[in-house]
């Protein structure tokens, strides 16, 4: 045999992988194609025997010089990068994501935008107490510009021996002054049998931290004629949060706002841990307006100002804020409340308005 030069020999190795490339690269799209059918036809992408078995075929072949032990680490990469390739195929479909709309989505409702170029000021109690309430409460905030207005009716608590929402008649007391004031209304159901009943009186529907999770009220959601606002689970992963939203959208529900709201970690000088993170990186993963409700993610209202300033220098699409004409004789969440002259001073120190 013909002995070949040091250099001839690298020039082998260069062509040998530039083949190997070549072939690499074929199979990716190979297994691209396979993933886009599977994500049709809802297929699990990894299938365990299908990859011992071609890892048994190959090692059959093996003719050396490498061990079968190294082709088979090898293949194992090869088949680890391919289920990557396909996962990234199936999550393409999915209808919350960027790469499947790359525009915005952007909500508008009465003349106001939600996901536009201006950001969003929510603000209001946390539970409805009362006409007078939250006539003294709306009539402050109108005057400050605001154009939607929170409260719960039916309110999820801790403890079963808490006050749990007017329900019906907080309802009414919202329509009264939505009426009254021109104002935009938001409010959370919790329970699949109320759907009705809330979407009737509501013009965005609240789903909070708590039933981020409850898959058949999200359903329900995706049939409804109302934006939603999907709170982020508190213990839950941002790739979570978005499949809960996926839930409404698949059932022709487009009109999605996401709400980061904190996520539980071990600090307790804040009531939750605000992922500022989770703001860019679900701008980059999808195309629905982000609201960040600063007073859950808290618990307190020192801070309120500085805080709502970073989540929208992150992009958030507006901040959801609690405000209470008394705060230390309201019913619920009193600790994380503006008093109305701080929310005053609050929408001057983030001047959105
Ligand atoms: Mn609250």
């Amino acid at each position: 045999m013909e002995k070949k030069s040091l250099s001839e020999m690298r020039e082998e190795i260069d062509r040998l992988n530039l083949e190997i490339l070549e072939l690499l690269s074929r199979r990716g799209k190979v297994v691209q194609a396979i993933g886009f059918l599977k994500a049709n036809r809802g297929i699990e992408t990894f299938d365990p025997e299908r990859e011992s078995l071609m890892l048994e075929t190959i090692t059959s072949h093996n003719r050396g010089p490498f061990s079968d032990e190294i082709i088979q680490k090898l293949f194992k990469q090869i088949f680890e990068a391919s289920m990557s390739l396909m996962k990234e195929e199936v999550t393409q479909e999915f209808l919350f994501s960027r790469r499947r709309k790359k525009e915005n989505t952007i909500i508008e409702l009465e003349g106001l935008t939600i996901g536009g170029d201006k950001p969003v000021l929510i603000a209001g109690p946390c539970s409805v107490e009362s006409f007078r309430q939250m006539d003294a409460i709306a009539g402050f905030l109108v005057e400050c510009g605001v154009k939607i207005l929170r409260g719960g009716a039916f309110k999820p608590r801790t403890s079963p021996y808490t006050f749990q929402g007017l329900r019906k008649k907080g309802l009414e007391i919202l329509r009264q002054i939505s009426e009254k004031y021109d104002l935009i209304i938001i409010t959370e159901v919790m329970d699949p049998r109320h759907l009705e009943l809330v979407a009737e009186y509501a013009d965005i529907l609240q789903i909070g931290s708590r039933n981020m999770h409850n898959y058949e009220l999200l359903k329900e959601l995706g049939e409804v004629k109302r934006p939603i606002m999907l709170k982020r689970g508190f213990m839950s992963t941002m790739e979570e949060f978005l499949y809960s939203a996926e839930y409404i959208l698949s059932r022709g529900n487009s009109n999605v706002i996401l709400c980061e709201r904190g996520i539980r970690t071990f600090e307790r000088w804040t009531r939750n841990t605000l992922d500022i993170s989770a703001i860019p990186i679900l701008k980059n993963e999808c195309h629905l307006p982000i609201i960040v409700d600063i007073s859950h993610a808290l618990g307190r209202t020192d801070v309120s100002a500085p805080i709502a300033r970073a989540a929208l220098a992150a992009g958030a699409d507006g901040i959801m804020v609690e405000t209470h004409n008394n705060p230390a004789v309201a019913l619920s969440d009193g600790d994380q409340q503006l008093s109305l002259p701080e929310f005053r001073e609050f929408c001057r120190a983030i001047n959105i308005m």
